[in-house]
């Protein structure tokens, strides 16, 4: 049979396993054999909508065991997954099927009718599965029969195109590659020790790296089992928790549990590992998760284009407050952000990575690809960080202008190019500061022309067709001008250190 190997490696086992894959928060189990048949059924499906190899597949739905299956579909059909995150607006997902010009796109009932034309606009397909495994799509899986022949891959071929925001308001499609996203899940399932006995606890959505790569493909190469959890729910998490091996989570996961009174040591008796990325992990919420529980979380870093780079040892030392050491096979730098220069250990500059794990750049933007990326094949992240004399990585912050909320990116530019199209605004700044829940918040600094005033709940309304909610500010601000230095340009550091207590000061909340 013709090789496709990240079908190989990671769904075909799955064909005629009889013990559990997706266990459902009601108990319901999906073995990992009926799993595969509803891959079978989702590749079908989309072979009925022609989808074959290099057509992307963009799917906007709520996570679901079927959602699940077409990424597995996808892969199978060597077709390119494009997630994306249900809260994005019809707008916004106008950019994506415009840029990426899938052959399907597959979306929540709910949306279809707002999305009708955007599917007409750029010539692709649009079906509908919502999330109780409903919809047309669906129905036309019902149809299908609940085998498949996998299509022949290469390992350099691309299997899915994940979109980051830009620093220029645009979003860029990162190509992964059959081998970028293997290679890794190798990686992790080595470094952090999971097997076929493990129970992931997952309540992540899959739409980003995070809960689709490193969760789901880790789970699937060990040939272990996950809890699946529609999203984190703090309650659920602890009920289920017994029932785990292991749990992978952004901060706030960590800050919500430990401020929940039903957390507690016994709660997590059963777990053997807790890890934390997408955002910094405070060394404060470490300390005290370790007090709680005995348990000390395993911090890693990774970026969508990078996959993961660097973790914390599984055996050895897990430091708070750093990611950790490179994973094997990946090589970091820190280098002079003007010049590229490398700099010795210590000193602080920007993270550069290379590696089996780094994407092959941005869809149909090869200048951008070109400009984010050295001669001799080093990404350049965004990151700042240093090594230290063990060859631990701390970040210190990012030389991209881009806010982290609850683990979800922000791109400032996006949201002021549309806050200053709003009647009544001269111009903004958008920031983002520390909050006590999402680790940083969106804050907006608005200048209204003179004499305007602006009406907070109306901006909302009138923004809200632009923007999904989390890139929403969750507080704005009105100042006369904006802080600028001798070249023009607005000071943001300046503002962050202005309304650096906006959330977390005298209980203020917005
Ligand atoms: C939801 N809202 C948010 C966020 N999430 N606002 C700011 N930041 C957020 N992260 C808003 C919604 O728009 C809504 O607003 C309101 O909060 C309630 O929505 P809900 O969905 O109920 O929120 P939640 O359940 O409390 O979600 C918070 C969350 C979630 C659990 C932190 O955002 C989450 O699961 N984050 C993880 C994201 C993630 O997987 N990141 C990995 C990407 P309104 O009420 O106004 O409608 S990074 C990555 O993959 C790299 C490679 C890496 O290193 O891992
Ligand atoms: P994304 O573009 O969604 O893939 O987000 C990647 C960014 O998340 C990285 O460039 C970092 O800025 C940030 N990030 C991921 N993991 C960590 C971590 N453990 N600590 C600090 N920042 C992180």
């Amino acid at each position: 049979m013709a090789a496709n190997p990240l079908y190989d490696r990671l769904f075909a086992p799955l064909n005629g396993r009889e013990s559990a894959f997706v266990i459902l928060p009601d108990g319901t189990a999906l073995s990992g054999d009926a799993f595969h048949a509803m891959l079978a059924r989702a590749a079908g499906a989309l072979s009925g909508q022609g989808v074959g190899p290099g057509d992307r597949v963009a799917v906007q739905v709520e996570k679901s065991p079927e959602a699940l299956a077409v990424y597995g579909a996808a892969v199978a059909l060597g077709a390119v997954f494009l997630p994306l995150n249900p809260a994005y607006t019809p707008q916004e997902v106008d950019y994506f099927a415009g840029n990426a010009k899938p052959r399907l796109l597959l979306a929540d009932p709910s949306a279809e009718a707002a999305l009708g034309p955007v599917a007409a606009r750029h010539g692709c397909t649009l079906m509908t599965l919502d999330a109780a495994g409903g919809g047309s799509f669906a129905e036309t899986m019902g149809q299908q029969p609940a085998s498949l022949t996998p299509a022949s891959r290469h390992p350099g071929d691309l299997a899915a195109l994940l979109y980051t925001s830009g620093t220029t308001g645009r979003s860029k499609g990162a190509m992964l590659t059959q081998h970028n996203l293997l290679s890794n899940a190798e990686v992790l399932v080595e470094a952090w020790r999971f097997t076929g006995d493990d129970v992931l606890l997952h309540a992540l959505p899959i739409f980003h790296t995070h809960g689709l790569f490193v969760a789901c493909n880790v789970m699937l190469l060990a040939g272990g089992a996950m809890i699946y959890l529609p999203k984190f729910d703090a309650g659920e998490v602890i009920r289920l928790m017994p029932q785990a091996t292991a749990m992978m989570g952004v901060p706030t996961f960590y800050t919500r549990l430990l401020d929940d009174p039903r957390f507690s040591h016994d709660a997590s008796a059963h777990m053997r590992l807790f890890t934390s990325g997408s955002a910094p992990l405070l060394a404060e919420t470490h300390t005290a998760f370790e007090a709680c529980t005995g348990h000390r979380i395993l911090e890693r870093y990774g970026m969508t284009e990078t996959n993961m780079t660097t973790s914390n040892p599984y055996d050895g030392e897990r430091r708070p407050g750093t990611v950790g050491p490179p994973l094997p096979g990946v090589e970091l730098r820190v280098t002079d952000p003007e010049t590229g220069a490398p700099l010795p250990g210590g000193e602080i500059g920007m993270i550069e990575v290379r590696g089996p794990n780094v994407f092959e750049g941005y869809w149909r933007m090869p200048e951008k690809t070109a400009e984010e990326f050295r001669a001799d094949g080093f990404f350049i992240t965004g990151d700042l960080g240093f090594i230290d004399a063990d060859g631990y990585v701390t970040i210190v912050g990012r030389e991209k202008d881009l806010i982290i909320s609850g683990g979800l990116n922000v791109y400032p530019k996006e949201v002021e190019l549309v806050l200053d199209d709003q009647p009544g605004v001269r111009e903004s700044a958008v920031i983002g500061v520390p909050h006590p829940d999402l680790g940083e918040a969106v804050l907006a600094v608005l200048v209204p022309e003179s004499g305007a005033e602006i009406d907070a709940r109306a901006l909302h309304v009138e923004t809200a067709a632009y923007l999904a909610g989390f890139k929403q500010p969750k507080a704005l601000v009105t100042a006369e001008a904006l802080p600028r230095n001798a070249m023009g340009k607005v000071q943001k550091a300046l503002l962050r250190r202005q309304y650096a207590d906006h959330f977390t000061g005298s209980g203020k909340w917005g």
